[in-house]
This record gives structure tokens, C-alpha cells and sequence, in this order.
């Protein structure tokens, strides 16, 4: 049947399209989080609730769209998704992608958000932005995903020094100028030295951030003729936090980034 004489104006519409055969990142980011944070007294400069309420978003995100996305890093208030090369997700529409996203995450914030903080009510509704970037090969991806974790371990290690310092009774002008010219070793000397911190023992979700991925784990099953308990190993979708710079953990998880998963 034909449309009404309005239906013209569709013409109008532009999709942008994703690259074909490249990994697709979708990165989501809290907006203006530095206030957020402040007005929910975060503890500084991380707050594990805070952490774990990202995490438990993005979970949702990755179970809401299970056959495209294979991995995703967070940390602070972003989180990146990683969508398998040949995803056909809303046909690689780019708009619906990231709003659909992002949209998820934002909704899950505010519905999960007082599990994780029973006390505090939610002053404000939180929003995060998205993006997505094409990366055409495997290493460009593996690079994007070392790129976060650096960034991660880089502002962890500033802002531990630095709210120390402050914490100590250094104003924040000062603290600032006497981390300014300081490199990653003597920033861990700083914090062994003055503050008794070995930044190697700090929680490792401050340090790598968090991994949402596939990874084997024993299933424990009763059978149900013999009653007798049996363990196999299944790929289970988990938060985990480790290392992804180095080869370790793509070499013992090679099915994540597998051209063919
Ligand atoms: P944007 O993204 O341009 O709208 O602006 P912001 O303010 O969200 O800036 P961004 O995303 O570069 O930085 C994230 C902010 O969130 C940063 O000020 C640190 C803060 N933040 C994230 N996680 C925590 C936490 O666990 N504890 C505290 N105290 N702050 C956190
Ligand atoms: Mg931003
Ligand atoms: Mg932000
Ligand atoms: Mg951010
Ligand atoms: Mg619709």
C-alpha cells in the first residue's frame, strides 16, 4: 500500500555504516563524572561499589547483545565494547549501535544503582556518550584494548600519589606541582617511601581495570540417573582482571578474538 504523501521526508535520512570486516569498538563515557562523583561522595580515587556497578552494566550490555560482542575493557567511568568483525548489528548502522548502547549502559546504571549503593539515593540522572572506531586488523584492536589498560594504570598511579599527598596535608596546587615532573618509579617510590603503599599489592581491578570475556570454567552438573556430580569445562561470560597488554592472556584465550567465533 502506499505510504501517505508525507513519506518523502525519509529521504532525508543518512546512515553512516561501519566499516565492513573490522572490529568495531564501542566505547560509552560517563559525562561530566567528575561531578557525578563528587556529588555521590565517591571515595577517592576509586570506589569499588562504583567499580562493580560499571562492571554489572556492562554484563547486562554483553548478555543484551551476546552474539556480537566478544570482549569488553572499563575502567574509571568508561567501558569499551568490542564487536566480532563480521557482526551484522542493526546492519552496521552507526547511530543505532552507540545509542543503543549507550542507552543500555545508562539504564542500567540507574536501575542496578542502589544495589550497589543502598545508603545513597541517586541525585541525578547519569548519561553516558558513545563512540565507535573501526580497527582493521587484530593488532590495531589488541592495541586499542593496551591503549585503555595504559591509560588505566597511568591516572591509578597519579591519583593514588596524589590524594595521598592531599590526604597528607599537601594543598592540591602542591601535590600537583611536586607530582608534575615525576616518573612512573618515582611515583612508586613516593608512595613505598612516604605512605608504607606497595602500588604492586594494590587491588588489581584499580590497577588493569576490568575484562568482560568467555573464559573456561568448571560446571559442576548432578546427572540425573546416577546422582553422581559431574565437572566440565564451559565458556562462561566473567568479569576478570588481568593483565591484556602482554600475549599471556590472548595466547590462553585464543577463542575471543578468533576470526571465526
Ligand atoms: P566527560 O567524560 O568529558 O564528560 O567528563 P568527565 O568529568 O566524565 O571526565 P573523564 O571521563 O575524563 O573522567 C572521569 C572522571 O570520573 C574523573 O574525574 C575521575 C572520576 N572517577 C571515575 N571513577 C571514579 C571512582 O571510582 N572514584 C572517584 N573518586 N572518581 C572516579
Ligand atoms: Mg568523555
Ligand atoms: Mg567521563
Ligand atoms: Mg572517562
Ligand atoms: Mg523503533
Amino acid at each position: 500500500m502506499a505510504g501517505s504523501r508525507y513519506e518523502y521526508v525519509k529521504n532525508f535520512e543518512r546512515d553512516e555504516v561501519l566499516l565492513h570486516n573490522c572490529w568495531v569498538v564501542v566505547r560509552v563515557d560517563g559525562r561530566a563524572f567528575h561531578q557525578f562523583v563528587d556529588e555521590h561522595d565517591f571515595i577517592k580515587p576509586n570506589d569499588k561499589r562504583g567499580l562493580d556497578l560499571m562492571n554489572e552494566c556492562a554484563l547486562e550490555v554483553c548478555k543484551n547483545f551476546s552474539d556480537c560482542v566478544v570482549f569488553a575493557y572499563g575502567e574509571s567511568d568508561e567501558y569499551s565494547f568490542v564487536l566480532s568483525r563480521d557482526t551484522k548489528l542493526f546492519n552496521r548502522r552507526q547511530a543505532k549501535i552507540i545509542t543503543s548502547f549507550s542507552s543500555l549502559f545508562a539504564s542500567n546504571y540507574v536501575f542496578l544503582w542502589s544495589r550497589f549503593f543502598p545508603d545513597k539515593a541517586l541525585k541525578r540522572p547519569p548519561a553516558f556518550d558513545a563512540r565507535a572506531v573501526c580497527y582493521p586488523t587484530t593488532e590495531n584492536l589488541r592495541d586499542y584494548l593496551s591503549w585503555r589498560q595504559a591509560d588505566c594504570h597511568i591516572n591509578n598511579l597519579y591519583n593514588l600519589c596524589y590524594w595521598k599527598l592531599v590526604e597528607s596535608g599537601k594543598s592540591r596546587t602542591e601535590a600537583e606541582k611536586l607530582l608534575s615532573t615525576t616518573l612512573s618509579q618515582d611515583k612508586n617510590e613516593l608512595l613505598f617511601k612516604q605512605f608504607g603503599i606497595n602500588y604492586a599489592h594494590e587491588p588489581e581491578m584499580f590497577r588493569k581495570g576490568s575484562i568482560i570475556c568467555k573464559v573456561w570454567a568448571d560446571e559442576t552438573k548432578k546427572d540425573e540417573k546416577t546422582g553422581q556430580e559431574k565437572t566440565r569445562k564451559k565458556r562462561r561470560l566473567r568479569v576478570v582482571y588481568c593483565d591484556i597488554i602482554g600475549d599471556k592472556f590472548w595466547k590462553e584465550n585464543p577463542e575471543i578474538l578468533n576470526e571465526e567465533s
